[in-house]
């Protein structure tokens, strides 16, 4: 039973056609549940405009109605973001419909895509283009630009070329009132008063519909060097990621930290994929280099960091790949932990960032913690080294009951965020806080800092119709 009256949606259907919208629950399902099942939500109504005009005249219509949405890209967050609540009130408008790439100016360095595009199409067209999109991330093949600018996105090449937001030079928003503000400007420098495009990006649909974007390109990228290295311990690791920068510079563009818990569980339940190396070792990292050079001495420079770490005791063992298909193997080692923790019971998650130097004293201390409280608890730690960024995710004991195991997750999420700001580190790296870091954020963020996004959320949303009960 919808809580929308008919003309509603008649009035609806009139801004974005038959087309626009989803009414069937089946085939509603989809846009109801994240990508994990963690979340799940009920909604009027599905929307889906193809066009910012279309975005504004039906948020212009909620508006008047006072009806709720939930923006909505690829639904591969992981904070339940871009899910309804259980009201059956609100409504999703999904932007998957505006998949326009408006232009792509070469010598500008500039591509402005629409909302919807996929990111892998938008990494595609770059490479058409002649140029590079360097934002990656497991998710590539389903999440949206218009998610990845309202959660901010960071992923592997941070470390070389920033999140999302360093990605960005303007953007279009469809504001809670219906008004369209075209940001649309490609300009590098533009000091004229506030830089209002980081309000909406990483605001998680709380602040105004995100329609498109001017994203910055980069040379192409003409060689790659990729290598799968075990270390003895987390130390090490940042020990070398500071020497292979020193010797590579810029050329350093990926560097991906994984314990053994996390390889053995993609080991157990990826299929395809194998330990380059015979024994199983504490540590790895998946290291890349990359040059706009064709024939840039890559595995030079990368078998002189490691021998020099292998003398300094940083590094056990290390394979270069050979070949297109090694590389993508290793990867897929990388980006397949995410999948593989599904398979082991319910992954609390914990997207934590410390200062790099902080990382294994980070590890150390809140491993012990954690398995002093909670034995048996199997903890999955892997992620972006380079920004500080761990994925700490705990799956439960083997053996042990699924809801006894998430009754403890805030016990548990309490020791990780402790250690995390007793690092002075953050809560939330790259994933935002949608639902699942509401309430953690309200107890952990500076409270100046949580009256301050109060005061721009009551000025652009005062009626508190985007995305209620996200973020604040
Ligand atoms: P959705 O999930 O649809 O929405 C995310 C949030 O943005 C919601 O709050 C939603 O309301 C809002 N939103 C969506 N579109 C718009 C819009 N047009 N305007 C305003 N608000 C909008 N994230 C990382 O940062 N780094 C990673 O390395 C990473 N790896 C991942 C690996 C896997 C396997 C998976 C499943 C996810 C991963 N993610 C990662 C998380 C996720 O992919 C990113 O947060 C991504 O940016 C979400 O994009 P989306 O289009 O799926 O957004
Ligand atoms: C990644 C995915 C999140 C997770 O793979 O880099 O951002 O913890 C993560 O599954
Ligand atoms: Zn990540």
């Amino acid at each position: 039973m919808s809580h929308l009256s008919e003309a509603f949606i008649r009035e609806i259907e009139a801004i974005v056609g038959p087309a626009g919208i989803e009414r069937d629950p089946e085939r509603m399902r989809s846009y109801l549940s994240d990508w994990r099942n963690a979340y799940r939500g009920l909604a009027a109504l599905v929307i889906r405009p193809a066009t910012t005009e279309e975005v504004a005249g039906v948020v212009r219509l909620c508006n008047e109605q006072q009806v709720a949405l939930v923006p909505q890209g690829g639904n591969t967050g992981l904070c339940g973001g871009s899910i309804p609540d259980g009201s059956g009130c609100q409504v999703v408008l999904s932007l998957t419909r505006m998949t326009k790439f408006r232009q792509v100016d070469p010598a500008n360095e500039t591509i402005t895509v629409e909302a919807g595009v996929i990111l892998q199409s938008l990494q595609e067209a770059a490479a058409e283009a002649g140029r590079f999109f360097p934002l990656s991330l497991g998710a590539e093949g389903s999440c949206t630009v218009g998610g990845n600018l309202a959660t901010n996105a960071g992923g592997t090449a941070v470390l070389r070329y920033g999140n999302m937001r360093d990605l960005t030079l303007g953007v279009e928003v469809v504001l809670p009132d219906g008004q369209i503000w075209n940001g649309l400007r490609g300009l590098r420098k533009d000091n004229t008063g506030y830089d209002l495009k980081h309000l909406f990006i990483g605001s998680e649909g709380t602040l105004g519909i995100i329609t498109a974007a001017v994203l910055k390109l980069y040379p192409a990228v003409r060689s790659v060097t990729t290598a799968w290295v075990a270390l003895p311990s987390a130390s090490a690791a940042v020990e070398l990621i500071g020497s292979i920068r020193a010797l590579c510079g810029d050329r350093l563009t990926g560097f991906e930290l994984m314990s053994r818990q996390s390889v053995d569980f993609v080991l157990r339940h990826v299929h395809g994929c194998r330990d380059p190396f015979g024994d199983a070792h504490p540590w790895y990292v998946l290291i890349e280099l990359s040059d706009t050079q064709p024939e840039a001495p890559l595995n030079q420079l990368l078998e002189i960091g490691i021998g020099e770490a292998l003398e300094k005791g940083w590094v056990i063992d290390a394979v270069v790949a050979s070949s297109e298909s090694q590389v993508a193997a290793l990867w897929a080692m990388r980006e397949g932990i995410s999948e593989a923790q599904n398979h082991e019971g319910p992954s609390l998650k914990h997207d934590i960032s410390v200062p790099v130097s902080c990382i294994p004293d980070f590890i150390e201390t809140t491993d012990q913690r954690l398995r002093d409280r909670f034995p048996g608890v199997r903890i999955v730690t892997y992620g972006h080294v380079g920004d500080g960024n761990l994925h700490y995710n705990i799956s439960k004991p083997v053996g042990a009951d699924d809801a006894r195991f998430k009754a403890q997750h805030e016990a548990i999420m309490q020791v990780i965020y402790d250690s995390t700001v007793s690092f002075s580190g953050s809560i939330s790296a790259e994933h935002g806080i949608g639902q699942a870091k509401r309430d953690a954020a309200r107890h952990y963020k500076d409270p100046l800092e949580l009256e301050l996004m109060r005061a721009i959320k009551t000025t652009l949303d005062p009626k508190g119709l985007m995305n209620p009960g996200k973020v604040l």
